[in-house]
């Protein structure tokens, strides 16, 4: 979330940095269609990418059948060995992964179709968002039709949340270029929050 603040009288609107993100749990479930797999609901492969501090969580409530998640030490060791079993509706296992590598893990109750690997990589982190405000004009005679321009953009291609707040009664949009009529004389400056 973006959020932006128009003015009459133009204060230079700064993109609020977005807060730290806690980390994402990525969901991976086992899946007998007619082959078992592990299915990353991200990329329908095996394979997802996370950054340090994410939750895997593997969910059986799909499988027809019971799976195990057994955690192989391949090419990074898993700081703790896992070794799970499910019956069918068995309860999902979360992991927290801290360190960058590549776990690999597999069901050896199915062998090796049925494995799958959690990269964890440093920078693939999600950027936060960016602005470059244009309020235009800045003044005139009421009525006065002001044009806001946020030029919101993620450099990961995310879509971008903003706000703006015209500081006349709560008034607020959500477009990237909104516009806005002030009837009544007078100055407003709203500081971004
Ligand atoms: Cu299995």
């Amino acid at each position: 979330m973006l959020l932006l603040g128009g003015a009459l009288v133009a204060t230079p609107a700064v993109a609020a940095p977005e807060p730290e993100a806690e980390g994402r749990t990525w969901i991976m479930r086992a899946v007998d269609d007619p082959e078992q797999r592990w299915v990353s609901e991200d990329t329908g492969t095996s394979i997802v990418i996370i950054a340090p501090g994410d939750t895997v969580e593997w969910r059986f409530d799909q499988a027809g059948q019971g799976h195990d998640l057994i955690s192989l030490d391949t090419r990074t060791p898993w700081p703790t060995d896992v070794a799970e079993y499910r019956d069918i509706g068995g309860e999902p296992f979360r992991y927290t992964f801290d360190e960058p590598g590549m776990y690999e893990f597999i069901c050896s109750l199915h062998g090796p179709t049925m494995g799958g690997m959690v990269v964890v990589q440093e920078s693939s982190g999600n950027q936060p968002p960016a602005a470059s405000p244009v309020v235009a004009p800045t003044s005139g005679s009421a009525p006065l039709v002001v044009h806001f321009t946020a030029n919101a953009m993620d450099p990961d291609g995310d879509p971008v949340e903003l706000v703006w707040d015209f500081g006349v009664g709560g008034s607020q949009s959500t477009a990237d270029h909104a516009m806005f009529e002030y009837t009544t004389p007078g100055s407003t400056s709203r500081a971004c929050s």
